[in-house]
C-alpha cells in the first residue's frame, strides 16, 4: 500500500502525528502537498462531491479510502502497522488517549489564538498572554500529569506497556513542541514529568524516528504551526 498524506506543506501541525506513525511503521507514503501542485490537489480532494470529503487536513488516502481527523487516521494506521494493541479494548483505549491528545492540541493552539484562528496573533496578544498563563498553571499540569500518571502506574517503557503505540509517538511530539514553543516554562516544568521526558528520549532514539528527525522530511518548527515560539508568552 502506498499511502498519500495530505497536509499543509510548510508546517508540522497536526500532520506530524500522522507522519510520525508512517515513519515509525516504515510505510511507503507521499506527502502530497509538498510536491508540485500538491496544495491544489489537496483542496480538490476536500471539494469532492458525493464521496466522503474531509473537512480539513490532515487526511490520508489509503487505496479507495479517504480518512480524515488525526485520531481516526491513527486508529486506522495503528491497527494495520502494529502501532496499536491487538484487542478491541486496547484499541479503544489508545484511541481514547489520542482523542485526549487532540483536545490538548486545541488548547496548545489556543494559547496564541484564544479569540479565533482566523484573526492574526498580533490582534489578540493580551488575551493570548492571559490564556497562556492559565494554560501553564492549570491545563499543562492536568493533561501531562494524567499521562505521567499512566506511565508511572504501568511502570514500563511506553504508555500501554512494553510495546510502543502511536500514542507514544504523539506524546513525543507534544514534549518536543512544548520545548520549542515555551523553552523557559517547559524547562521548569520537566522536573514534574520525568516519565514523559524519558518516553520522549526513547521515541527519539528509535531507528526509524531517529532517521526521520535527521531527514528533510521533518519540517522545522516555525511560527505558522501549532507550537509557536513567542518570547512574550514564555515569561
Ligand atoms: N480535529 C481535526 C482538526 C483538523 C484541523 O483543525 N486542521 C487544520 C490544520 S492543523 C485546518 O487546516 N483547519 C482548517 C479549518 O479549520 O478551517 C484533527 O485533529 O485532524
Amino acid at each position: 500500500m502506498k499511502y498519500e498524506l495530505y497536509y499543509w506543506p510548510e508546517i508540522q501541525g497536526r500532520g506530524e502525528y500522522v507522519r510520525l506513525a508512517l515513519e515509525e511503521a516504515g510505510a511507503t507514503y507521499v506527502d502530497v502537498a509538498r510536491g508540485p501542485r500538491g496544495t491544489s490537489a489537496m483542496m480538490k480532494m476536500m471539494d469532492g462531491r458525493g464521496g466522503t470529503p474531509p473537512f480539513a487536513p490532515p487526511f490520508l488516502k489509503a487505496g479507495k479510502l479517504v480518512i480524515g481527523q488525526t485520531a481516526n487516521i491513527l486508529l486506522y494506521l495503528g491497527v494495520r502497522h502494529g502501532l496499536a494493541p491487538k484487542t478491541e479494548a486496547g484499541q479503544l483505549w489508545v484511541h481514547q488517549l489520542q482523542l485526549t491528545i487532540t483536545d490538548f492540541v486545541v488548547e496548545i493552539h489556543d494559547t496564541h489564538h484564544p479569540l479565533g484562528p482566523s484573526l492574526y496573533y498580533e490582534d489578540q496578544k493580551p488575551p493570548a498572554k492571559k490564556r497562556t498563563a492559565d494554560f501553564w498553571s492549570e491545563r499543562v499540569p492536568k493533561y501531562l500529569g494524567y499521562f505521567e500518571q499512566l506511565l508511572t502506574d504501568h511502570g514500563d517503557a511506553y504508555v500501554t506497556g512494553r510495546k510502543l503505540t502511536y500514542v507514544d509517538l504523539s506524546l513525543f511530539q507534544i514534549v518536543d513542541g512544548l520545548r520549542y514553543a515555551f523553552p523557559k516554562r517547559m524547562k521548569a516544568f520537566e522536573t514534574d514529568i520525568p516519565g514523559l521526558v524519558g518516553l520522549h528520549d526513547r521515541v527519539a532514539a528509535r531507528p526509524n524516528i531517529k532517521a526521520y528527525l535527521a531527514s528533510d522530511r521533518r519540517i522545522a518548527f516555525n511560527e505558522q504551526g501549532i507550537f509557536r515560539r513567542y518570547r512574550e508568552l514564555d515569561d
